[in-house]
C-alpha cells in the first residue's frame, strides 16, 4: 500500500524554475529526476549567469594588473572568498584558501601540515566511511613518514563505533580526520563531539565537508575544526574551485603546496619568501570565473535558506527511506532518517546496481551506481556495489515516487 504522501517544505516548482537543466527531456518525452546530487548538484541560472556576466564583462588575471579589468576580477575573487567565509562563519576571509576541490584541499593539508609535524609511529585517526580522498592521501603520508593509521568502525547500523574511537584516542593521535555526512550511508555524524574528543586528547582535527555544507548550516568556530574541506560543485558551484578552512596559526605556520606565481613575496634564482595567507597555497592563475560562481552559488544557499534546505531534505529522505522499506527485495544502507542526509544507498536482490541504475535511466531517472569512491565501506557492507539515489533542495517527495516506480520495473524487467 502506498504510504501517506508529505508535504515539500520548500516551493519545488519554483526552485527548479532556477535549474535550466531540470526542465531538459533526456530522451522524448521523459524529463530528467535528478538523484545524484552527491557526486554533483545542478547550477541555478543565477551561477550561470554571474559567470557568463564576469566573462562578457570583467575577465582578468587577478592580483597582477592594474587596469580596469583586472581591478574588477579582482575584486569579485576576494568578495567570493568572503562570501565564503561568512557562509561558514569562518573568523577572517584569509582563512579561506580556494583550491580545486575537496580532494586537493585533503591533499594540500596532507602534504603541508602533515609533512612537517608528523613523524615515524605518529597515529592517525580515520574512519571506516571515508571517501578514498580522505584515506589515499594519508596512506601516501603514512607510507613517507611511516604512520600508524587507525580507524574508527562503522556499525551495522551506518554509525561511527564512538566507543573504539574512545580508545582509539589513547593511542594519543596527532590528526583525527573525518567525514561530516557520508556519502553512501548518509550518516551525520556527531562532528562537534568527535572533534573536541580529539582536542581533548591533544589532537588536530580535519573535518571533510563535502556532503555537510552543502545541505545543512556548518559553523567553523562552533564545530571546533582545525581544518574545513570542501567542493564548489557539489553546492550549486561549477566544478573546478574548492575551498580549505584551517585556523589561522596553522596556515601560517605550514609551508606552501605548489610553487609558482602569486604564492611569493619574492624569489631569487636559488630562494623564495612565500606569500602571506591565503595566497600562499594560491600557485598560479586560479580559477576566477569559479571562484566567483561559488560565491554566487553561496548567495543563493542561503537566498533559499539552509535550514529550509535541510528540512526539504529531511523529508525527502524520510519519505524515500519508508517507500524503500515497502520494496520486497530493496535493502537500504544506513541510519534512520533523524540521523541521516539526503542519500539512500540501496541494493535490490538479485540485480547488480549497475542494472538498477540503468533501467531507472530509461525512466530518466538518474542515479549513481558503483562504490562511490568508498571501497572500503562496501567491503565493510560485504558488497561490491550500490545504487544510490540523493536528494538536494529541487527534489520533490514526487521524485522519490518516480524513483519507486522505476525500481518496480526493474524488478518487473528481471521477472523478481
Ligand atoms: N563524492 C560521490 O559521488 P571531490 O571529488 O574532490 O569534489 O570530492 C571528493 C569527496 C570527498 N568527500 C566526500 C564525503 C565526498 O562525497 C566526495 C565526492 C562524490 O559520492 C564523487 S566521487
Amino acid at each position: 500500500m502506498e504510504s501517506l504522501k508529505p508535504t515539500d517544505v520548500l516551493d519545488i516548482e519554483r526552485i527548479q524554475a532556477d535549474f535550466p537543466i531540470l526542465a531538459r527531456e533526456v530522451k522524448p518525452g521523459v524529463k530528467v529526476v535528478y538523484l545524484d546530487s552527491t557526486a554533483t548538484t545542478q547550477k541555478p541560472v543565477q551561477v550561470i549567469e554571474t559567470m557568463n556576466e564576469y566573462y562578457r564583462r570583467s575577465n582578468a588575471n587577478i592580483h597582477r594588473g592594474i587596469h580596469v579589468l583586472a581591478e574588477e576580477a579582482t575584486a569579485l575573487y576576494e568578495d567570493a572568498r568572503v562570501t565564503v567565509a561568512k557562509f561558514i562563519n569562518a573568523p577572517a576571509a584569509r582563512q579561506i584558501i580556494f583550491t580545486r576541490n575537496t580532494t586537493e584541499s585533503i591533499n594540500l593539508v596532507a602534504q603541508t601540515w602533515g609533512r612537517v609535524n608528523l613523524n615515524p609511529a605518529d597515529v592517525v585517526i580515520l574512519t571506516e566511511m571515508e571517501h578514498h580522498s580522505n584515506l589515499v592521501p594519508w596512506q601516501i603520508l603514512a607510507a613517507q613518514k611511516n604512520l600508524q593509521l587507525e580507524f574508527i568502525p562503522v556499525d551495522a547500523q551506518g554509525y561511527l563505533d564512538l566507543e573504539v574511537y574512545r580508545s582509539l584516542l589513547d593511542l594519543n593521535p596527532k590528526l583525527v580526520a573525518f567525514t561530516q555526512m557520508s556519502n553512501v550511508l548518509g550518516t551525520i555524524n556527531p562532528a562537534m563531539e568527535m572533534t573536541q574528543m580529539a582536542h581533548d586528547s591533544g589532537a588536530i582535527v580535519l573535518i571533510d565537508g563535502a556532503q555537510s555544507v552543502p545541505h545543512f548550516p556548518v559553523d567553523v568556530q562552533e564545530l571546533g575544526a582545525d581544518f574545513l574541506v570542501f567542493s564548489g560543485h557539489k553546492m550549486c558551484g561549477p566544478t573546478g574551485v574548492g575551498v580549505l578552512y584551517g585556523r589561522k596559526k596553522l596556515l601560517e605556520e605550514m609551508p606552501p603546496f605548489l610553487g609558482g606565481g602569486d604564492m611569493i613575496k619574492r624569489v631569487q634564482l636559488r630562494s623564495f619568501i612565500p606569500n602571506s595567507i591565503p595566497y600562499k597555497f594560491e600557485a598560479g592563475t586560479p580559477a576566477i570565473a569559479e571562484a566567483i560562481g561559488l560565491g554566487a552559488a553561496v548567495d543563493y544557499l542561503q537566498q533559499v535558506g539552509l535550514d529550509a534546505i535541510a528540512a526539504q531534505e529531511q523529508v525527502v529522505v524520510d519519505y524515500a527511506l519508508e517507500r524503500l522499506s515497502e520494496v520486497p527485495g530493496v535493502t537500504v544502507y544506513g541510519p534512520e532518517a533523524i540521523d541521516r542526509g539526503g542519500v539512500t544507498a540501496f541494493n535490490l536482490d538479485g540485480v547488480h546496481a549497475h542494472d538498477v541504475a540503468q533501467v531507472l535511466d530509461g525512466d530518466g531517472v538518474a542515479v549513481r551506481a558503483g562504490h562511490h569512491c568508498a571501497m572500503p565501506l562496501h567491503d565493510k557492507l560485504n558488497i561490491p556495489a550500490s545504487a544510490r539515489a540523493s536528494y538536494y533542495l529541487y527534489n520533490s517527495v514526487e521524485d522519490v515516487d518516480k524513483l519507486i516506480d522505476a525500481i518496480y520495473k526493474v524488478k518487473k524487467i528481471f521477472r523478481l
